[in-house]
């Protein structure tokens, strides 16, 4: 189990077939033992659910509060190590990687689709799924003709950054691409986990309460930008946009907001702008594409 949030490890599966890498990330499990039916998204355990996430430490019998704080830095330690590699990869190729992250439900796959049709032959890109089961996501991904792999994480409630490494082995990208990775739906989880992405991007779709950036403020931190989705149910709610606005920006004073409906096809423009922004940013950052442009400004010298 992942000691960082209490969640179960060691069964994840990319497009069906089993892999080990969580194993990186399992070290809970040799130091005592751990409370793998603690899992944050079982209701039938509101205490464990509760203890994670308010104090951000799982709990397991036997281990001193001391030592799982421990644990829990290392894991995210290497975490961050698999990150590096990946931005190092994503760097190097001129990849654009973008980590959506929101509650389940709240829009994601089908933002991703309309988003795919929309982007037009341009941008070469693929996506990373990630859900607790089913390849649902994926399949609806490779239905607009984009490739995507899926990853299961069985019990385990985020993705992790060698995980997608794994992944985006299985997934090449032509240089200068765009890479959407999907999180499984969770606010909280996902917060701490470092994929090596350009940007987290989370959504909040307007039937979930204005309030959801200072009950989940972590998440919204962590976040450049935020899709408030699903405007087109506006008229029939009693949603608050300004004081949704108002929350986030009081956790993220930095935070880019686009107000957007798959539904209604609102909000596309800005987005569309914002994803091409950062294809070009990170074609220009290739250490390649950098050093031609270094070499071509020293021979005009
Ligand atoms: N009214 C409205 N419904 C939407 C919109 N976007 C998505 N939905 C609906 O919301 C539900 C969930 O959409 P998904 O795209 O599957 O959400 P998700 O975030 O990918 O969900 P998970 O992957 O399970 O976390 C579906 O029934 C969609 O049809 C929208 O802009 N407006
Ligand atoms: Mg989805
Ligand atoms: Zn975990
Ligand atoms: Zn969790």
């Amino acid at each position: 189990m992942c000691s960082v949030c209490g969640c179960g490890h060691g069964e994840t599966r990319i497009d069906g077939v089993s892999i080990d890498a969580s194993h990186d990330h399992d070290h809970g499990h040799d130091h005592g033992h751990g409370h793998d039916h603690a899992h944050c998204h079982d209701p039938a355990h509101g205490h464990d659910h509760a203890h994670a996430h308010h104090a951000h430490h799982a709990h397991a019998d036997g281990l001193s509060p001391s030592r799982m704080v421990r644990i829990e830095q290392d894991i995210l330690a290497l975490n961050n190590q698999h990150a590096a590699a990946n931005r190092a990869r994503w760097r190097d190729g001129g990849v654009f990687a973008v980590n959506l992250v929101s509650s389940p439900g709240s829009g994601k796959t089908t933002w991703l689709v309309e988003t795919i049709g929309r982007l037009g032959e341009g941008v070469p890109l693929a996506v990373i799924e990630g859900d607790q089961q089913t390849s649902h996501d994926a399949e609806r991904i490779r239905a607009t003709g984009a490739r995507a792999v899926q990853i299961n994480t069985g019990k385990g409630c985020h993705l992790d950054a060698a995980m997608v490494g794994r992944a985006a082995d299985g997934l090449p990208l032509p240089d200068g691409g765009l890479l959407l990775i999907e999180n499984v739906g969770n606010l909280v989880c996902p917060a701490e986990f470092d994929l090596g992405e350009a940007h987290k991007v989370v959504l909040l779709s307007v039937t979930e309460g204005e309030d959801k950036p200072l009950k989940y403020p972590q998440m919204f931190a962590a976040a450049d930008l935020m899709l408030l989705t699903k405007t087109d149910l506006l008229p029939y709610l009693s949603f608050d946009v300004a004081r949704c606005l108002a929350a986030a920006r009081r956790v993220n004073p930095a935070i880019e907001v686009m107000q957007v409906s798959s539904t209604s096809g609102a909000g596309f423009e800005p987005w569309l702008g914002w994803l091409r922004r950062g294809v070009q940013r990170a074609r220009s950052l290739r250490p390649v594409a950098a050093a031609a442009v270094a070499s071509q400004a020293a021979g005009h010298a």
